[in-house]
């Protein structure tokens, strides 16, 4: 945006606005944090030995013979997760049984000792090459509960899950996310294990800086307190984590729901679903593959609340996704494609409370559809009011708002109103509006839309304002 428009933004702000002085201290987010945010949607593979006995916990004694996948194929996946618009894939390097799907020098238990490619394959190998191919991120999920190593419930096993962590940190390029699982049962020597979580921090930020670890606390993001692939309304990045550990020592679920406006820090919500009931595969459950409206719901009750979106897909015994839910996952892609597909603020007039008032015809960074980390542009106070003309009358049920959360979150409050013939209509209200709000309403015709912040814990900064008819 170029530094005059800036400046003429901020004068013509000011004039209707006094700008508040002093900023309380807020959790802000970090460059990764701020790119991870930007990532919005990706997919989830749970992929083992459950595939194959129809288990979702398997108990760590499955042979390894069991896993043996006839057709695996990884591009097949990024195929899938292209078409419905994921960012990502994050694969279960080992669920809780142990089983590992790359050849760990650290068990016993692993794909080397399985028939599959006689031996010789690594699904991580071969999905992380997959991922690059097709220009999508790689992340793993390693669940410390692991209940086949002989050393779990022992110090040693802290040694172990480093040594296998290390292996996943530096063998298979970049990785965006680290998945970390609350569960902690015994292992096969009926022993609990206390982790050394903060070792397994040291090292993802030792070997992939730019990681964001997911766990109950973060502290890359946090899990949104469900598995129903939902947030609260009201959603806030920031949380405390003092006193709170992972699993069952986790903050309670309501607060990970909500987060904390003035939380200690910024560790924003990570919502996780299966497209099924099961987190893998089971061929009883091909009826019950989640619709693209169910996902559609979902996913405005997730991205469209300020936080991203895990939806997990798992691979069947072929080791391919079912078309059951690569049909459901294309036709959600359609959906959500065809909803952005126009941004009928594109280019709008910001204007004051007369449109005319002012500097005319400003087109702003806040109405380009560009949403970018060097665009945080205007800071008005906590009763601040913002007025789009829309150039004609256009029909539309959606509105889309981004803050600026470079500099904290701050608006607590928010509605949208339309203007009519007989005045201003209110046609959607809602708290907090962070990295993304969407919010949708019955259709309305209408050229002027005014959006007012309600309440704020200091001045707001919206970073863009989409408009849609979905
Ligand atoms: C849970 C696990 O116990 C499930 O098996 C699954 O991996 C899910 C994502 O997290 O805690």
């Amino acid at each position: 945006m170029p530094v005059l428009n800036r400046l003429c933004l901020l004068l013509l702000v000011g004039a209707f606005f006094k700008v508040k002085a002093q900023t309380p201290a807020l959790p802000l987010p970090s460059p990764d944090q701020l790119a991870w945010h930007e990532t919005n949607f990706y997919l989830f593979l749970h992929f083992g030995p459950n595939t194959f006995t129809n288990l979702e916990w398997g108990h760590g004694t499955e042979a390894e013979d069991l896993f043996n996948p006839t057709e695996l194929d990884c591009d097949q996946w990024c195929r899938v997760a292209k078409a419905a618009g994921a960012k990502g894939l994050i694969i279960t390097a080992k669920h809780h049984d142990g089983f590992c799907l790359w050849p760990s020098r650290y068990s016993t238990h692993t794909v080397r000792e399985s028939p599959w490619r006689n031996g010789q394959g690594d699904v991580l190998r071969e999905l992380s090459e997959a991922c690059r191919r097709h220009g999508l991120l790689f992340g793993v999920y390693l669940s410390p509960w692991d209940r086949n190593h002989p050393q779990y419930g022992t110090p040693e096993y802290n040694d172990v899950y480093a040594s296998t962590l290390t292996e996943l940190l530096t063998g298979y390029g970049p990785l965006f996310e680290v998945w970390w699982d609350g569960a902690n049962g015994e292992g096969p020597n009926g022993k609990r294990q206390t982790y050394d979580f903060h070792r397994f921090e040291k090292l993802v930020a030792q070997h992939q800086p730019h990681a964001v670890i997911f766990s109950d606390i973060g502290p890359g993001c946090r899990w949104a307190g469900n598995e129903q692939g939902t947030v609260n309304e009201t959603n806030w990045g920031g949380l405390d984590t003092a006193g709170f550990g992972r699993g069952a020592t986790g903050p309670p679920a309501d607060r990970l729901q909500t987060g904390q406006p003035y939380g200690a820090l910024w560790i924003p919500a990570e919502c996780d679903v299966s497209i099924r009931p099961g987190w893998f595969y089971h061929a009883e459950e091909d009826d019950k593959v989640k619709t693209p409206d169910q996902l559609w719901d979902i996913y405005l009750q997730s991205v469209g609340r300020g936080a991203n979106l895990i939806l997990n897909v798992p691979p069947d015994r072929r080791g391919r996704i079912h078309p059951q839910d690569s049909a459901a996952l294309v036709a959600f892609g359609q959906k959500k494609d065809a909803a952005f597909a126009k941004n009928l603020a594109l280019g709008a007039r910001l204007c004051g409370p007369r449109c005319g008032f002012g500097p005319k015809k400003i087109k702003t960074a806040l109405t380009d559809g560009d949403w970018s980390t060097a665009e945080p542009f205007i800071g008005v106070d906590s009763t601040s009011r913002l007025w789009l003309d829309l150039g004609r009358k256009k029909t539309f049920n959606a509105v889309e708002l981004q803050e600026w959360i470079g500099e904290g979150q701050r608006i607590q409050s928010f509605r949208v109103e339309v203007e009519q013939k007989d005045g201003w209509k209110e046609v959607a209200r809602s708290t907090t509006v962070g990295h993304k709000k969407i919010l949708t309403f019955p259709a309305v015709k209408a050229r002027r839309v005014r959006i007012s912040v309600t309440a704020a814990l200091a001045p707001p900064s919206l970073s863009e304002v989409k408009v849609f008819r979905f």
